[in-house]
């Protein structure tokens, strides 16, 4: 955990945190190189990091942080919903990813995942809005349907505006 000299709504702070990030990611011409984290606004901390390819495996961003998070815990990704904080968000470079190329879980079905657990009380946990950087570029998949799925299934999705050119060509770099 994290505390940064960053106010809450600093949105742009943070995504320029995520995209600093990025620049850890290895460069190759089989994915974006993406940046993540979680953060906690009610105390401003940053709960967890992440990028493309961090931890062993085809590993995407968002994937990483909950990882990661749930690993401090001792916990399995799939159970990160019981140590989010309430109020945590989610900030990404790029959208994130509804289809994988290689079939693995997409971080849609991650985030989405954390909403379906429920606390001691029966209350709703999990992350509930989305800070987004660019719109997945059509390389891949073609129409990334990630921001659509999760609007529908109630998380709300930010684009937090003015990194755009930096962060496509964080997360293209090594594409040719
Ligand atoms: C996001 C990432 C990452 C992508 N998107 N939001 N975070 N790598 O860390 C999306 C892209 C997929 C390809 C290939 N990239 O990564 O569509 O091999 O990387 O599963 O579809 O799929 P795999
Ligand atoms: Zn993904």
């Amino acid at each position: 955990m994290v505390k940064l000299d960053l106010a809450s709504n600093d949105h742009q702070g943070y995504m320029r945190l995520a995209l600093t990030l990025a620049t850890s990611s290895p460069l190759l011409p089989t994915n974006f190189r993406v940046g993540a984290l979680l953060l906690d606004p009610s105390t401003n901390t940053v709960l967890s990091t992440g990028y493309t390819l961090e931890l062993p495996g085809n590993t995407h961003a968002e994937q990483c942080c909950l990882a990661k998070l749930a690993a401090a815990h001792n916990l399995p990704e799939e159970r990160v919903a019981e140590v989010l904080p309430p109020e945590t968000v989610l900030y990404t470079t790029v959208e994130p990813c509804a289809e994988r190329l290689s079939g693995n879980l997409p971080c849609v079905e991650r985030i989405l995942r954390t909403r379906r657990a429920e606390g001691e009380q029966g209350q709703r946990l999990g992350i509930k809005r989305v800070y987004v950087g660019v719109k997945e570029p059509q390389t891949f998949v073609g129409e990334n349907k990630g921001r659509t799925r999760l609007e529908a299934e109630g998380v709300e999705v930010v684009l937090v505006e003015g990194l755009e050119e930096e962060i496509l060509k964080v997360a293209k770099a090594g594409h040719e």
